[in-house]
This record gives structure tokens, sequence and C-alpha cells, in this order.
């Protein structure tokens, strides 16, 4: 689809060898996340000890107005250990960059499902600990999420006295906070459990709100849309994702299910400073539990700037083919980027705060549209391969944006509309599924690093001024 793609072919080809485990066995080697993530830590509070020791009145640059001004763009000034975004070269996990993850995190095949993409328990197992796991650990992480994935009866029937007008991400977050009745973490700390023991509880919250969130979507889809089984059945033998396909409705359609283990995986960490994992970390250190935490970074997610672009994405190139056609010539297309343009709009899947190059989220997406046949041949699929080309030029020539490539949205709710799931104002929530592999982790890291209370400084106009002005 994209000059940017690389045969995937080529890359796996070059991966290692990875273990392969008989089905429902537990290697004595075979740690569980519990255990890796309880091994990482005290070398993390050893890192961060000696970096408060040696470095702690180290300057990492100077704040301008314009920072203070601009959304803070550009200030190191938070902690966050499971990736970082590189404005030229786009976004690693611990240093792995995309393609690096699908050579060597377990795909599905390699937990004996259908499919070939790599799991999201893959990259949380990544994210938490720094480390590849087995295909043994990611299926038994994938037994461990399929059991713990049944909604109780008290968030089942809150999701259900919602209004279907609700939008789902309002819905989504509103169930996840209500999760809070039961959170480990909230209970040990009514309790008094000792500061160097929270990152525990943290872990076990954070684990089982991964496991329900395919459950809470599948059923605010089933509400909303009538699409699913209603019931929102696990098969405890397969994964995270092979079960939520089956729960919304599309479980024999391999393709869909493959495209939304790779969605997930790459949606799931972006760095720290991007509105949904800031939120998930400030909100966190205010020792909210991860439910709450998570359910305040959901509404963040759900703004236009961010999440809601994949929605915005599909109704603006559906809007152009109305208007045009389903194959618009490239001037057709330019006019169309323009008259968004001149009615002061911003063009979405577009632009990005930190990344000055194609987004290399957007590119995997383009490469998993190559390998699809069916993908291949669709006319919409085509036409965000042909924005992606024109729209650069058109941006660089209207002379505001600082990034006119692709970002990630620019394709991925497009691919989803292909596959048949047509309900747009649904797509944020599968967004929502995948964030929280990423925002997670960070928030057990913070409970085990101790990291404080956030409060950085404000200031009014005025007071600025008097300072500026001395
Ligand atoms: N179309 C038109 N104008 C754009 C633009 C776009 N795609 N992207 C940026 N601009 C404008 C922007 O509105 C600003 O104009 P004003 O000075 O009049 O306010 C100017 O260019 C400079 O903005 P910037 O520095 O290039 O971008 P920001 O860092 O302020 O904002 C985005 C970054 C992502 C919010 C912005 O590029 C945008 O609105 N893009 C379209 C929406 C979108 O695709 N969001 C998804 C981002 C994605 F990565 C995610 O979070 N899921």
């Amino acid at each position: 689809m994209l000059s940017l793609t690389i045969p995937r072919v080529a890359l796996r080809a070059a991966a290692p060898q990875r273990q392969f485990a008989a089905a429902g066995l537990r290697f004595a080697s075979t740690k569980t996340l519990t255990e890796a993530v309880a091994e990482v830590i005290p070398q993390k509070q050893e890192q961060l000890k000696k970096l408060k020791a040696d470095f702690a009145d180290r300057s990492l640059g100077e704040v301008k107005v314009s920072n203070l001004l601009g959304g803070m763009r550009g200030l190191k000034v938070m902690l966050w250990e499971g990736s970082v975004l590189d404005a030229e070269t786009g976004i690693t996990f611990h240093g792995k960059t995309i393609p690096d993850c699908e050579k060597v995190l377990p795909t599905a095949k390699d937990v004996g499902q259908p499919g070939k993409e790599m799991l999201p328990e893959s990259m949380l197992w990544l994210l938490l600990t720094g480390n590849v796991p087995s295909a043994e650990e990611a299926k038994q992480l994938s037994a461990e999420l399929a059991s713990k994935g049944k909604l109780p009866a008290y968030l089942e029937k809150i999701i259900d006295s919602f209004p279907k007008s609700l939008h789902p991400m309002t819905q989504f977050a509103s169930a996840v906070g209500a999760l809070n009745h039961d959170s480990a973490f909230a209970a040990a700390y009514t309790k008094g459990i000792k500061k160097a023991e929270y990152w525990k509880p943290t872990l076990e919250d954070s684990i089982d709100l991964i496991a329900k969130l395919p459950a809470i979507a599948a059923r605010i889809y089933y509400n909303v849309f009538g699409r699913g089984d209603g019931s929102q059945a696990i098969d405890q033998s397969k994964d995270l994702i092979g079960n939520y396909a089956e729960m919304i409705g599309y479980g024999g359609n391999e393709g869909l299910t493959d495209y939304l283990r790779l969605y997930i995986a790459i949606h799931g960490d972006h760095e720290g400073g991007n509105v949904s994992a800031h939120t998930a970390h400030l909100v966190g250190s205010a020792l909210s539990d991860p439910y709450l935490s998570y359910s305040a970074a959901l509404l963040g997610l759900a703004g236009p700037l961010h999440g809601l672009a994949n929605q915005e994405v599909l109704g603006w190139a559906l809007g152009m083919q109305d208007k045009v056609g389903k194959n618009p010539t490239d001037d057709q297309v330019k006019e169309y980027l323009w008259s968004t343009l001149k009615s002061g709009r911003v063009v979405p899947g577009y632009g990005h705060a930190v990344l000055r190059r194609p987004d290399p989220r957007f590119s995997a997406l383009s490469r998993f549209c190559d390998t699809r046949p069916e993908l291949k041949e669709s006319a919409l699929v085509q036409l965000v391969q042909q924005v992606s080309n024109i729209a650069p030029i058109v941006l660089k020539e209207h002379g505001k944006t600082a990034n006119p490539f692709p970002n990630v949205d620019a394709a991925s709710g497009c691919v989803l509309y292909e596959y048949g799931m047509s309900e747009f104002k649904y797509y944020t929530v599968i967004f929502g599924i995948s964030r929280a592999i990423g925002a997670l982790p960070q928030l057990v890291m913070d409970r085990a690093l101790g990291l404080p209370i956030e409060r950085p400084k404000s200031m009014s106009m005025n007071a600025l001024e008097a300072l500026l002005k001395k």
C-alpha cells in the first residue's frame, strides 16, 4: 500500500526462533507476569535512587514562556518507562521499534491461535517488564486474562442502564470508573498497606482491568449497536482479542481479529505526555486506584484532537467519496483537502505534537493492508494511501502544521470500516482497550518507585508579566 512498506515476510524470516509450548502446560521456567514484574522492580528502584543521588540538581533545559503558553511541549518533566517517542524515528517500546516487536513478540500463531500478528499480551509483558515474553509466558498471560474477564453483575446492570444515545466513550469511562467498587488497591490503602507494597495491588487491579476491558467494550457495542453475542462469553483457551472478536460478533473474521491484535498492540503506549497516558499518571499520582485513573484517561482519549480522530478520519474520507465518487483523482483529493482547510477545520489523521515524520504506527497498519487481499482491493483503503501522498504536499503549502504527515489515525478507522464495522462512534473504544496496556504498567511503576503527587507550578498572566519585567 505504501512506499514505507517493508515486506512482512522479510521481517518474519529474520525473527529469532521462539519457544513453543504445548497447549495448557506450565513449564518450570515460565513466570507469571506478576513474578516477572517483581523481578525487575528492585533494579528500577536502585536506578531511581542512583539518579537522585548523582544528578538531582542537574538541569534538563530551560523553561521558556512559549513552553508555558504552548501546552508544555518539549519540556522533560515526567518519568515514563515503557516507551520513548522520537520526533524523527517514532515510537520505541523499551528500545524496540514496531518492526523489532513484530519480529520478536509472540504472535497469535505462536500460542496456537489462528492469525499471525503479535499479541497485545506480548506487548503488555514487554511494557511492564522490559523483556520479551516466551510463547508460553504469553499464552499463560492470555489464560490469566481470560480467567478474569467476566464482568460482575452490578457492572453489567450499570452498563445496561446507559441510554443508547450516550457516546460509547462516556459509557466506557463510566463503566471503568465503577469497577473501583472492587479495587484491591483502594481496599488495601484503607487497611493501611505500606507504601513499599503499593505496587502489588496496583498490578492486581491493572491486570484485572485489562482482562475486563474487552467485555465492557463488547457489552457497550451490543447495547448501542445490537451486534455481538450479548453475553460476552469467554473461551478460556483463547487470547484476549480472540475472545473480544467473538464477543462483538466477528469471531469468524480472521482478518479483522488479526487487525485488532496489531492495532491494540501498537496503540498501547506512545510515551507519557499524550493526553490519555498523562491523565492516568496524573490522576494516579493522587493515589486514585487504577480504575479511577484509567477512567479519567479514557475521557481524555475521547477528545477529537486525540483518540476521537480515527472516527473523524473515516467521516472525512467517506464525505469525500460522497462528494466526488469512490475513486477520486489526485486533483479532486487536493481540492477536498483545501476545502477542509479553508473552512477552518483540521485535516484529521495528519499532524502530531511530537512526530515530525510519518507515524510508524501508520506504516505498520499499511503493511497489514498490504498482506490482506480483501483490503488491498478496497477503494477506501486505496483512498487512504492516495491521501497520505497528497495531504503532506497540501499541508506544507498551507504552512501551519509542524508535521504534515499521517499519524496512526489516518488509516486505523478506515480498515475497521472495510471489515464491516461501520459504527464510527465505537472506534475510540477500541483505542481505549489498547491504551490501558501502556498507561497501567506505568501506574504500577509509579507506585513501585514511590513517585510523588504531581504538582507543577502555574502562573497567572499578571504574575508572569511581573516576573518577566523584573
Ligand atoms: N490540519 C490542519 N491544521 C493543522 C493540522 C491538521 N491536520 N495539524 C496542525 N494544524 C494546525 C494547528 O491547528 C495549529 O493551528 P493554529 O496555530 O491556528 O492553532 C498549527 O497547525 C500548529 O499546530 P502543530 O504545532 O502542528 O500541532 P499541535 O502540536 O498543536 O497539534 C495535533 C497536534 C495532532 C492536535 C494536530 O496536528 C491536529 O489537530 N491534527 C488533526 C487531528 C488528529 O489527527 N489528531 C490525532 C493525533 C493522534 F496522534 C492521536 O492522538 N491519536
